[in-house]
Parts: C-alpha cells; sequence; structure tokens
C-alpha cells in the first residue's frame, strides 16, 4: 500500500423547520471523491454486526440518516472508533481500513456515499489476508 489517509468527521449542513429537516452533501470539502453509488442498511436485527472486511480502493462517505450505530475503523495497528448518531455528523472512509459496524439502534439508516461501483474483488474479508495485504 502507498500513503495511507486517515478517516474524517465532515459536517452536513442540515436546514431544519416546522416541516423537518433537510441535509445536504455537496462539494468537495465534504466529498472528496465523485460519487459513483449510495446504498442504504435498514432494519438491523439488534445485535447484528455488519462490516468485517476491507476495501482496497474504494472511498465511503458513510452517515446515519436516522437512529444511531458504531462505525469502528482499524488500519490494523489502530482503531478510529466513531459513534453516528447525528444526520449533521459523517465520516470520511479512506481505502484502506477494516470496518466494523454495530449496537444498531432499531430506526437506525446506515447511509453509504462511494466512489466506485459494487466489486466483490475490492473486498477483503478475511482479517489475516487484511493484515497481509497492509504490510505488502
Ligand atoms: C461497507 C458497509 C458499510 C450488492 O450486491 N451491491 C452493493 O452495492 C453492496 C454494498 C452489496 N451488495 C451485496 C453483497 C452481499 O451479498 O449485498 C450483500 C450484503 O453486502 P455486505 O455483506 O457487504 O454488507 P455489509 O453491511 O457488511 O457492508 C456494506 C458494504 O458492502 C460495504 O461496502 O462498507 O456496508
Amino acid at each position: 500500500m502507498g500513503m495511507q489517509f486517515l478517516p474524517s468527521l465532515v459536517h452536513l449542513p442540515c436546514i431544519s423547520d416546522p416541516l423537518g429537516t433537510l441535509g445536504v452533501i455537496e462539494g468537495p470539502s465534504i466529498l472528496p471523491f465523485d460519487v459513483k453509488r449510495a446504498y442504504f442498511i435498514q432494519g438491523i436485527p439488534a445485535g447484528s454486526v455488519r462490516g468485517s472486511h476491507a476495501h482496497k480502493e474504494l472511498q465511503q462517505l458513510i452517515f446515519a440518516p436516522s437512529g444511531s450505530f458504531d462505525l469502528i475503523l482499524d488500519d490494523g495497528v489502530k482503531l478510529f472508533e466513531f459513534r453516528l448518531e447525528s444526520q449533521s455528523v459523517a465520516v470520511v472512509v479512506p481505502p484502506g481500513y477494516w470496518r466494523t459496524l454495530q449496537n444498531f439502534s432499531s430506526d437506525a439508516v446506515c447511509m453509504v456515499l462511494a466512489s466506485a461501483m459494487y466489486d466483490e474483488s475490492d473486498y477483503i474479508r478475511d482479517y489475516q489476508e487484511f493484515l497481509n495485504w497492509k504490510i505488502e
């Protein structure tokens, strides 16, 4: 692997009025990549753990438009832990992090904007393989 970029928190501007909240995801200061795909995960049973993989190239923006969950990122040495519980806070996830998502509230929605189309060959789903790949 080349240079490692760190995960970062970004603020999503939200406009609230008596009719609800409108959140905006726009511009290079929030999204440091072009979005090729968006997906969301919801209806997650209590106690579930999702993720448990890394991406070799994919960049993502991950946030909770509803409810809350923990996002734990692991670079093979250090852990970066985030509690996502506000629609106005997102995490920019660079390539090369093992991720675990857990402690989902019953109303949690995990929204992901991604830099590439779905490609299973970009995934590393075995932790030892991930560690080996990191020191290559
Ligand atoms: C990630 C976390 C946060 C597709 O067919 N197309 C897609 O775009 C995606 C994302 C998944 N899939 C299929 C692959 C699996 O058969 O949907 C199934 C569930 O995917 P996975 O087990 O990878 O789900 P999570 O929640 O562990 O991970 C997902 C994303 O895959 C991943 O990129 O970072 O959300």
